[in-house]
């Protein structure tokens, strides 16, 4: 099995981390998003929607990383432990609960937090616009609210007591804008406990080796810079997303 990945991207943090932790054997296909190695004609023949993570399994091809991740799960079956995507129907529904949940707001929240701290400045050549990111900061605050609250309770994790790849998911999208600087823990004690569950659950030396990039976020802008014209590919991009 190969996994195309930038380990700067959460979704393939997540693909990296479960493939991992679950012992399942893959080639690490590095895919350099901020040098533009997704625009180069041989990834398109392996992902024409030019986005990390893919997998390709033999001469079978996968993107979206949720998709990813219960396809390792399922084909694994028989050797990844049962918490990850419980075979319990209503466990598994409430991981799947959670993995819709996300994408249109923890995930989306927490990126447009990172985008708008991180690469706004680089690619704009000026901050973010003031009301962008007081809205942004408000969304990732509403959605963390949510996770405490509807996601997680009073439980250890939130499909019970066990970690599963719902927790997986949650946790690479919230570091995303703490790689940005931002410590979005901060007042949250029931959060940090998580997250040392979480980390502890997979690992605290795999778990800093998977967000080592993302940590560094900040000498992302010094390797953008070396390719101006794929600057310029972006602007138009987050003219769209952000102005
Ligand atoms: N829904 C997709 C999202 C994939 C995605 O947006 N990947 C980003 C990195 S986080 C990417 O490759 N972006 C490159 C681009 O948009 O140019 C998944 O979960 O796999």
């Amino acid at each position: 099995m190969e996994l195309y990945l930038d380990l700067v991207s959460q979704p393939c943090r997540s693909v990296f981390l479960f493939a991992k932790v679950a012992g399942i054997p893959f080639e690490f296909k590095p895919v350099d998003l901020a040098a533009g190695d997704h625009f180069s004609e041989e990834f398109g023949k392996i992902s024409i929607l030019r986005k990390v993570p893919v997998m390709k399994d033999g001469s079978f091809i996968l993107t979206e990383s949720v998709a990813i991740l219960k396809y390792m799960a399922q084909k694994y079956s028989s050797s990844v432990a049962d918490n990850w995507y419980p075979a319990g129907l209503q466990q598994r529904a409430c991981v799947n609960e959670y993995l819709a949940w996300q994408h249109t707001n923890l995930r989306l929240h927490g990126s447009k937090v990172f985008l708008l701290r991180s690469l706004f400045p680089i690619i704009m050549g000026s901050e973010a616009p003031k009301e962008k990111m007081d809205a942004a900061l408000e969304d990732l605050k509403q959605s963390l609210n949510q996770l405490e609250e509807k996601f997680l309770q009073n439980r250890s994790f939130i499909v019970g007591d066990k970690i599963s790849l719902a927790d997986l998911v949650a946790i690479v999208e919230i570091m995303q804008p703490v790689g940005s600087g931002l410590d979005v823990f901060e007042g949250r004690p029931k959060l940090i406990a998580w997250r040392e569950r979480v980390k502890k659950a997979l690992g605290e030396k795999l778990f800093d080796e998977a967000h080592a990039a993302i940590m560094n976020a900040s000498s992302l802008p010094q390797k953008m810079m070396q390719d101006k014209s794929k600057l310029e590919m972006l602007k138009p991009r987050f003219q769209r997303l952000f102005i």
